[in-house]
């Protein structure tokens, strides 16, 4: 990856990488995501907005009144899911810090979000990294679309060099609360949608301000998510029990 990729990335927190995947790869993506969502092969994190229970969401994106979120432990589940988190993605991870190596977080953001057809629920506008509070806030996370991301499919969006501000409150609740009370002007004015098509990669600083609305279409927008660290873990970490796999 060039010096300006990596210079992009320092300056505004993200950087799109345009066709990681090819169309087998999507397409293996898609099927292995539609196979554990109809043989309900957990862990299956559900939403908590009660506005999803009464949502016009399909059945197969229900277990009774819950609403599917996210498949997570992706990289523990071996197939399509471990070859991109542990190759492609991955490496784009390693280009775009400069790392000559880099560990994937298993009981991080592991997971196949999914944002079901006509589910209202958004994710808030959060940091990962200051929600995380590991002892270090230089992770990536790294996001490769299996759908087109579209203005009514709850696309991804980012506040460009929100990164640079530091954490904005530890821990979900302070993060989001504070976020909301002192970024939200700054929000509207000039957080960027990710036009990401099925295939492109999306690589965030852990502190990067990001959020998405509810899916508002009928059709599933899904994308692999992988939090990424420069190196192992387990040394800085300040939680108990960090789950680390060098990839
Ligand atoms: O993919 C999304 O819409 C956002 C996911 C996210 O930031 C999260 O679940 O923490």
């Amino acid at each position: 990856m060039s010096q300006s990729v990596k210079e992009t990335y320092a300056k505004q927190g993200y950087v799109f990488v345009r066709g990681l995947l090819g169309a087998q790869e999507i397409k293996a993506l898609r099927e292995e995501v539609d196979r554990a969502v109809m043989r309900r092969v957990g862990p299956i994190l559900f939403e908590e907005d009660s506005a999803a229970a009464g949502a016009a969401v399909p059945a197969a994106y229900r277990d009774g009144n819950k609403v599917f979120r996210r498949l997570n432990r992706v990289i523990d589940r071996g197939g399509i899911f471990q070859q991109v988190a542990k190759g492609k993605l991955a490496e784009a991870a390693r280009a775009v810090v400069g790392a000559p190596a880099v560990w994937a977080c298993l009981n991080r953001h592991n997971m196949l979000m999914l944002k079901a057809p006509f589910n209202p629920a958004p994710v808030q506008w959060h940091q990962d990294a200051a929600v995380w509070d590991e002892g270090t806030y230089d992770h990536i996370t790294a996001i490769v679309a299996v759908d087109d991301f579209r203005a009514d499919n709850g696309a991804l969006q980012v506040l460009p060099g929100s990164h640079t501000h530091g954490p904005i409150g530890l821990g979900w609740e302070q993060n989001i609360k504070r976020i909301e009370e002192e970024w939200s002007e700054a929000i509207r004015t000039g957080a960027v949608t990710a036009d990401l098509r099925a295939g492109d990669a999306l690589l965030m600083h852990g502190l990067l301000l990001h959020g998405s609305p509810g899916n508002q279409s009928a059709a599933t927008r899904r994308s692999l998510t992988i939090a990424y660290y420069p190196g192992d873990l387990r040394k800085v970490s300040k939680r108990e029990a960090v789950e680390v796999v060098e990839v």
